[in-house]
């Protein structure tokens, strides 16, 4: 068992990051250790270069990532956490993959299409090709399990492409090199939508702060952000398909369901027929309650800038080691000649 996901450290991580990846990196390091395989997660520092970034904040953001992720329940001594930066393999095996990715294939991809918008042009290679390298991340320790949000299956199904046909075109039928990395979804809070449009996911990259709550978000933070979710006027329903065409019904609850562990029919058999009066100050206070510790934690790692680059710095060394199989054998199917 080999579990492999990054997260970009592009700003503070937000519930959407936590409820539809970060749990499960909790969860599979310990299936991963059980089952005597591995867990990787790193910080996709190079996948930030992608878009507008200032330098300093990008080195902020990197520590600040490293602590939020232990203090989630990430623990360094079981995971191998580390950020891209300090393993050269990942972008090496970028470029080699290069060769085999196709221009069709990355073209179809809805994040591209989305950032990108209507300025293609202007927009940098590095964010067209974004997916390649996301491909690298997980053949490169040939990932079994990848935990992720819905929005990265597609370009998990990419890196699939990409490692067939690159068997296919370089490696004998009974030896293929790189193993097919099955996505992990949480099937309750794979999609965790803003707070302010329920039509479009929690983002690091919105600009409204109100739109997500951040992990490290204080108690009264949250509840105000909660206080002025967007929603409608009708009561909650009290069956889940009175939630159709309620965008942010639908994702308070389920947030709620997703933190409680209560199925979504269940919340509502509890709050149908109540307002929002009633059930925002309910679902605040679960949030409150959850994160507390994830706050009080972070508080205490975030300033030591000594200890979270250990942590990287050994992380990086244990990764490098892992990844270099693979690459050697890269180069070779593709036949470079290395020394
Ligand atoms: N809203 C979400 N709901 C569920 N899962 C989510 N993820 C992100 N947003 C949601 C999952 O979190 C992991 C890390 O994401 P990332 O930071 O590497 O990339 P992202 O998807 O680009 O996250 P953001 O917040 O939207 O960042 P920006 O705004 O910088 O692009 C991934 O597994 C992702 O699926």
């Amino acid at each position: 068992m080999r579990v492999v996901s990054g997260i970009q450290p592009t700003g503070k991580p937000h519930l959407g990051n936590y409820l539809g990846a970060i749990v499960n990196y909790v969860k599979l390091q310990d299936e991963a250790q059980a089952a005597g395989g591995e867990c990787f997660i790193f910080l996709a520092d190079l996948h930030a270069l992608s878009q507008a970034h200032d330098p300093a904040e990008l080195t902020v953001n990197t520590r600040e990532m490293v602590a939020t992720l232990v203090a989630c329940g990430v623990d360094p001594m079981k995971t191998i956490l580390f950020n891209q930066a300090q393993v050269p393999a990942h972008a090496e095996l970028q470029w080699l993959l290069n060769g085999t990715a196709r221009m069709g294939w990355l073209n179809r991809m809805t994040q591209w299409k989305d950032k990108a918008g209507k300025n293609r042009e202007g927009q940098s290679i590095a964010l067209f090709t974004y997916p390649v390298l996301q491909a690298a991340d997980v053949l490169l320790y040939q990932a079994t399990h990848v935990p992720v949000g819905e929005d990265q299956k597609q370009h998990l199904e990419l890196a699939r492409d990409i490692a067939q046909k690159f068997n296919n075109d370089f490696c004998p039928e009974d030896a293929p090199l790189f193993t097919l990395p099955e996505p992990y979804i949480p099937p309750a809070a794979a999609r965790i939508m803003s707070l302010r449009d329920g039509t479009v996911k929690m983002s690091k990259s919105d600009p409204s702060e109100m739109s997500r709550i951040s992990l490290t978000d204080d108690a009264d933070t949250i509840m105000k952000k909660i206080k002025k979710a967007k929603t409608d006027a009708e009561p909650l329903p009290s069956e889940e398909k009175g939630l159709e065409g309620r965008a942010e019904a639908r994702n308070l609850i389920t947030i709620y369901s997703a933190l409680t562990g209560k199925s979504v029919a269940d919340v509502l058999g509890e709050y149908g027929g109540q307002g929002f009066g009633g059930f925002k100050p309910v679902l605040g206070e679960a949030l409150v309650e959850i994160l507390r510790p994830i706050n009080a934690r972070f508080m205490e790692l975030k300033d030591d800038q000594e200890a979270l680059d250990a942590i990287l710095a050994r992380g990086a060394a244990k990764a490098r080691e892992h990844g270099i199989p693979t690459l050697d054998a890269a180069y070779k199917a593709l036949g470079l000649v290395r020394g």
